[in-house]
């Protein structure tokens, strides 16, 4: 121990610590300075960052040895406060820098250091100061970070005022369309907004600290669990195993397809015969202390019977592999696509055809916060699980019956959320949490550290596609036969929905009558497979992607306009049979053209030695919904003051909250109503079921449950002389103050799990990519350093989140095409090892071309965003790739080795053939 006095936030300060514990640590639970947000623990994300003596500090690997007495320490908490917002705090505000906030006090933190030291630096040297001190966002694409140190910077040379720099109302009141700064903002900025890890620490006295005692291998027969010496070991209250489960002790998939060959009960909450993955649990230890419950778990031992694992499609559909799930195949659920005339007639009479199979990898959602969550009873009597989760309703259905509650007994509540991308899609330690709080009859809480978050969480599920593609000789596309697997992991929920979006997907976009194909959902097992944002269909545009992009070159066309006049025309369905919604990839295509004609001319001259320059080419397609008929529910109630909207629009950092506001505003601003009277509750099992925030459905869905209970509302607000009643004259005139909201998607339609054919989304988002790929030919090395992309995703609600929504998914989806993996389960355990791009490895040139078609079904014509930027930039950065150095990759991540491998390969044939000539 020692004291030491600190200057934190300009106040002396004494304080006693543990002289090995981090200043992280010390800041958050002995000053309650949470503002310091931990994500890694290890000097990877930045997440940490505060200022010592005016220098970025990384505060989790910062021991208090070395944290001098005197030391000058400001976090985000000494910066500014919401009355008096620092330039880098508003400018953040302004440019949707905090979108799930949790790496935001460490970004202004580091950039409040640097403009300390220069009030004018240039965009490169923004970005390079990031990526020094390891500054990680996973939401933003890094580029509205750099936009917003340029504006702060300004603002501090006193060129522009902060008026200047926040968006304000159009002249007609409304601020649909502007870049108005959410209302989570002031908090996010100021270090204030309370995630997770944080509430865990502000439980209330005698809460239960929990630790998991996992798997470490990925397929064993438990034998027996011996949890003795840790029941006695100190601080532990209890030591949980499946036997204290009270419910069925599983979590249920609630699975789609009557042809599903399982039950959707395979999913243990804690692992009584069975582990069928690395990290599965068997036992939670619950203590006064973390340390004290990873202490105990450490000592829970288990005897196992290990089994072989099964650790890709490939393995799992072994004719001799064993059943993971004993009596349920390992290919559990299958779908085919029967779409129009044969196509073997078509490919026999083929101008030109292509034949591949690509893989798309097991890509880690690399969100920055750690799973976390707490639970407790409350003085109702209702366990109340508070986490991560971005469907409460439907998680609350997925757990209660494993549980052991009555429905009406159980209440989920979604915490402030570090992102997600999709894995909370996935029920994760709700589960656990509800056990250990009925078991132990206390409040308890739980916060996985990087390893755990990144080694059990749900992950992408492979792709493994087979695809054939014909053409006639003007080039036309004629017929397309596919034969896919999917690699889901041990547990099936979802994943025969995830099966069908190949289906979906692959072809989507051109002109195609003629399709056929299969595909299988398979266990493995490798990591459970979790919703990730665009889910499905990355792993079928990288396979359609390129397979045009190789039919193209075979048939002596330009990839680009061969696309072209193969898109999707008046009279094109999709590869599920249903009409387009709106027919605008042409016009996406004519935006991007001369863009393309300058980015061909510009990589064709570019000319330094031992590096070539390639652009590529992909359109990307994604519904919003879940498929076929899909519903969401939302409250509005009028109030003294204003109005409260009620829904669960459950928020990763896409900005829910700003949506729900600038929906309710949009409708109510005609009878006067401001922005800042109206107040959110959302996101909780208590209100209405809006259903889950995934497959981009929220905008459409929840906006338009949302959309319909304002206008409700202003119906009833109207007078007959067409002014509105106040609060009082409602209440005066006994006309209901409360309207629920619900939109139906009422003319979908599920896909046969025979044909792939059906009318699965309402709405659909189009995209369309073109990266400009740099590749070093002594190491292979591939890097992004232009992307520009056309983007129709209807009416634009708000412009600061949708401009972020593309710049965050074109990120991710350089990760994908280059970096980002989950395979190996000794390497792939931290941000870094898996992959994760750093602000250098995104371009700072990111251009967005923009068409606003708006959409029949949309609220005020909008469709969703969220994972249209992340449904095919891969294929067209390895379609740059090939464009630059004339070598195919048909997996992801393409990484230098097999790029290199590609041109040695090359440059072996070529002294081959010249060893012909001559
Ligand atoms: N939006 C808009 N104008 C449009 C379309 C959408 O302003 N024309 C806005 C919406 O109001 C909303 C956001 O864009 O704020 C995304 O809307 P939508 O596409 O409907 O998606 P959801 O709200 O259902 O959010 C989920 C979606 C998915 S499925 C994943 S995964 C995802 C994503 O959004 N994960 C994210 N974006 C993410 N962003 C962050 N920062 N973190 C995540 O984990
Ligand atoms: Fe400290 Fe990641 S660098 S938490
Ligand atoms: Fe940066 Fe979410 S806003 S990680």
């Amino acid at each position: 121990m020692k004291r030491l006095c600190l200057n934190v936030n300009g106040i002396d300060r004494w304080v006693v610590a543990d002289v090995k514990a981090n200043l992280a640590e010390v800041l958050r639970e002995q000053m309650l300075l949470t503002g310091c947000k931990i994500c890694c623990e290890d000097g990877q994300c930045g997440a940490c960052t505060v200022a010592i003596d005016d220098k970025p500090v990384r505060a989790c690997v910062t021991p208090m040895e070395k944290v001098a007495p005197g030391a000058r320490i400001t976090t985000i908490e000494g910066l500014g406060t919401p009355g008096n917002l620092h330039p880098l705090q508003t400018a953040w505000m302004a440019h949707g820098g905090a979108q799930c906030g949790i790496c935001t006090p460490g970004f202004i933190m580091s950039a409040k250091v640097l403009l300390d030291g220069n009030r004018n630096p240039t965009r490169e040297q923004v970005r390079g100061w990031f990526n020094r001190n390891r500054n990680l966002c996973r939401c933003t694409g890094y580029k509205p970070l750099i936009d917003a140190v340029m504006d702060a910077a300004a603002m501090l040379r006193g060129e522009k005022t902060a008026d200047e720099v926040l968006a304000k109302p159009k002249t007609d009141g409304s601020i649909l369309g502007t870049r108005w700064a959410r209302p989570s903002a002031v908090a996010k900025v100021t270090g204030t907004w309370d995630f997770g890890g944080d509430l865990a620490l502000r439980m209330p006295e005698g809460t239960l600290r929990l630790a998991l005692v996992q798997a470490k291998v990925s397929h064993a027969l438990i034998k027996g669990i011996d949890t003795a010496a840790a029941e006695t070991m100190p601080g532990v209250a209890k030591v949980i195993t499946w036997k204290d489960v009270k419910g069925r002790n599983a979590i249920t998939g609630l699975i789609t397809f009557p042809t599903n060959k399982g039950d959707g009960w395979d999913r243990p909450i804690l692992c009584k015969d069975k582990i069928f993955q690395f990290g599965d649990a068997i036992a939670i230890v619950a203590a006064d202390t973390v340390e004290h419950a990873r202490a105990a778990a450490a000592a829970v031992t288990v005897d196992l019977d290990v089994l072989p694992a099964y650790m890709s499609g490939f393995a799992a559909l072994e004719p001799d592999a064993m059943e993971i799930h004993p009596g349920v195949p390992n290919a559990y659920y299958e779908q085919g696509v029967v779409k129009g005339p044969d196509t073997e007639p078509l490919f026999a009479s083929a101008a030109a055809s292509v034949d591949i199979t690509t893989y798309c990898s097991r890509q880690p959602h690399l969100h920055l916060e750690p799973d976390c969550g707490i639970a407790y009873t409350d003085d109702d009597g209702v366990l109340t699980i508070q986490s991560k989760s971005i469907g409460v309703h439907l998680h609350h259905a997925m757990i209660c019956p494993g549980l052991g509650v009555e429905p009406a007994k159980l209440r989920l509540i979604q915490n402030p959320t570090g992102g997600t991308f999709g894995y909370k899609f996935s029920p994760t330690m709700e589960a656990l949490l509800g056990v250990a709080a009925l078991a132990t009859g206390k409040p308890v809480s739980l916060v996985y550290d990087q390893y755990q978050n990144i080694t059990y969480t749900g992950k992408r599920s492979p792709g493994n596609v087979n695809i054939r593609l014909a053409c006639d000789k003007a080039g036309k596309l004629t017929a397309m036969e596919t034969d896919w697997w999917i690699d889901h992991g041990p547990y099936s929920e979802f994943g025969d929905l995830l099966t069908i979006r190949q289906a979906q997907f692959l072809g989507a976009g051109y002109h195609l009558d003629a399709i056929r194909g299969r595909g299988r959902t398979v266990a493995t097992n490798h990591a459970w497979g979790s919703a990730f944002r665009a889910y499905g269909s990355p792993q079928a545009f990288l396979a359609s992607e390129i397979a045009v992009d190789m039919l193209a070159e075979k048939m002596g066309e330009d990839p680009f306009e061969f696309r072209y006049k193969n898109l999707y025309d008046e009279t094109a369905t999709t590869p599920t049979g249903q009409k387009p919604d709106v027919l605008v990839l042409r016009q996406l295509f004519d935006l991007l053209r001369p863009k393309y004609l300058e980015a061909k001319k510009r990589c064709a001259d570019f000319d330094v030695p031992g590096k070539k320059r390639g652009v590529g080419i992909s359109l990307g397609i994604y519904g919003c919904g879940l498929d076929g008929p899909d519903s969401s529910e939302a409250r509005i109630e009028l109030t003294p003051t204003g109005v409260t909207v009620y829904n669960a629009w459950e928020d990763h950092g896409q900005g829910a909250d700003l949506a729900a506001l600038t929906l309710t505003h949009e409708v109510l601003r005609v009878a006067g109503f401001k922005p800042e009277q109206i107040r959110l509750v959302m996101n909780d099992t208590n209100g209405p079921n809006s259903g889950p925030a995934g497959g981009s459905r929220s905008n459409v869905f929840t906006g338009n449950a949302t959309r319909i209970a304002a206008e409700m509302l202003l119906n009833a607000l109207k007078k007959s002389d067409g002014s509105y009643r106040s609060y009082a004259e409602m209440v005066a005139e006994k006309i209901p103050l409360a309207y629920d909201g619900k939109w139906v998607a009422a003319a979908c339609t599920a896909c046969s799990s025979e044909t792939g054919q059906g009318a699965p989304f309402p709405v659909y988002m189009y995209e369309v990519f073109m990266p400009e790929v740099e590749i070093d030919l002594e190491s292979g090395q591939a890097k992004v350093v232009k992307f520009t992309t056309a983007v129709d995703v209807g009416t634009i609600i708000n412009r600061a989140t949708v401009d972020g929504q593309i710049y965050g998914g074109l990120a991710q989806g350089i990760g994908l095409a280059l970096t980002e993996d989950f395979d190996d389960l000794e390497l792939h355990t931290t941000l870094l090892d898996c992959g994760i791009p750093y602000p250098k490895d995104v371009p700072d040139d990111i251009e967005i071309l923009y068409l606003e078609t708006p959409r029949p079904l949309g609220p005020f014509g909008a469709a969703g965003v969220g994972e249209a930027p992340l449904t095919a930039p891969h294929p067209a950065i390895l379609n740059a790739i090939n464009n630059a150095v004339g070598v195919r990759v048909f997996r992801v991540p393409a990484l230098p080795e097999v790029i290199k491998m590609g041109l040695e390969a090359k440059a072996g044939a070529a002294a081959a053939k010249q060893h012909e000539l001559h």
